[in-house]
């Protein structure tokens, strides 16, 4: 009787922590490309790293390609607490902190270790720092890339071929504006309806890093790229604050961990596609020309008001930091 009892209690004790221990967290990380674009396989990666650190408690689903939403959808679900996980452009998060505009500069950084050095630096970490009192946490910068212009036209060879264009621009006004001032006709929208919106001729033009022009197939609606790197474009990780603020300090570590992880996974994914994919893009049928250096710093030129506008916009002493950062990196 005794026995039986002892092992009543002791099968009792063992469903009671294996129920504890099992106390599975799900959450839903949404991204607004493409399956193929490093976005996307970044944040496959960080769904298997918090797998792997927390023992399969914490289960990451991706959704990609807008499944979720759009980038803005998105942000406002994870401020609800609808939804955990996004890493959209940190130029469609300026909308809700105004210092992350910086990034976007046109013409600021010269390349990706630029970009890392900053963005990965106090600056980059005060700028994310920002993001609780938006009822978000930021756990890195990942990377989108530098953003060349496509179009149905003609090859953009002189600053002003830019001039005329319907250009799709993501939802941020310094990208309307810098377009505006390069005398285009900017047409805002999210980056999910963006192809069937070239399909139909509703726009001439878009601009974006080789990745996600490969991604999205706008070879098959875009016959012209023109490197004009108008603009270094990094993602912003970011989580929800609600539900941050739910997981045990162990938790938030192997999630942190996690992010850092996917980090250089994805910014490496993403440097050895936009490495390779110019070619392909070639051989798809895009015809692709270099903007001479020279003509990049007549558009600089002819955006320093749009630069004076948004470097004042995202705030002065954010702006100083920013530029001060940049030259720190580009020190020998
Ligand atoms: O968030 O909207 C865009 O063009 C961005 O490159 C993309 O969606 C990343």
């Amino acid at each position: 009787m005794k026995k039986t009892w002892k092992l009543a209690l002791l099968a009792a004790t063992l469903a009671a922590s294996a129920l504890a221990g099992a106390q599975e967290i799900k959450a839903r990380f949404g991204t607004s490309l493409p399956d193929s674009h490093p976005q996307t396989l970044g944040a496959r990666k960080f769904a298997e790293l918090v797998g792997t650190k927390t023992a399969g408690r914490i289960k990451v689903a991706v959704y990609s390609a807008g499944q979720l939403g759009s980038d803005l959808q998105m942000q406002a679900a994870l401020q609800g607490g609808t939804q955990e996980f996004t890493a959209p452009s940190t130029a469609t998060l300026a909308g809700l902190v105004k210092e992350f505009g910086v990034i976007g500069l046109p013409f600021s950084f010269a390349n990706e270790k630029e970009a890392d050095a900053v963005l990965d630096g106090p600056f980059g970490k005060k700028l994310l720092a920002r993001l609780p009192e938006r009822g978000l946490v930021g756990l890195a910068f990942w990377e989108n890339g530098f953003r060349n212009v496509t179009n149905s036209k003609r090859p953009i060879v002189h600053a002003e071929d830019i001039a005329g264009l319907k250009i799709r621009t993501m939802q941020n006004n310094l990208y309307i504006d810098m377009f505006g001032g390069l005398g285009a006709n900017a047409v805002p929208m999210s980056v999910t309806e963006l192809f069937t919106a070239l399909e139909s001729r509703a726009v001439d033009a878009q601009e974006n890093p080789y990745t996600v022009v490969h991604a999205q197939k706008f070879y098959d609606v875009q016959k012209y790229l023109s490197t004009t790197g108008h603009a270094y474009d990094a993602l912003a990780l970011i989580v929800s604050k609600k539900f941050w603020d739910k997981l045990s300090a162990s938790d938030q570590k192997a999630v942190q961990d996690a992010a850092l992880e996917a980090t250089a996974y994805e910014r490496q994914t993403s440097r050895e596609l936009n490495a390779r994919l110019r070619k392909e893009l070639t051989q798809l049928g895009m015809q692709i020309n270099d903007v001479s250096p020279q003509e990049r710093s007549r558009m600089r030129d002819k955006l320093q008001p749009v630069i004076t506008k948004y470097t004042a916009g995202a705030g002065e002493e954010t702006a100083r930091e920013f530029f001060t950062a940049i030259d720190q990196a580009r020190k020998p």
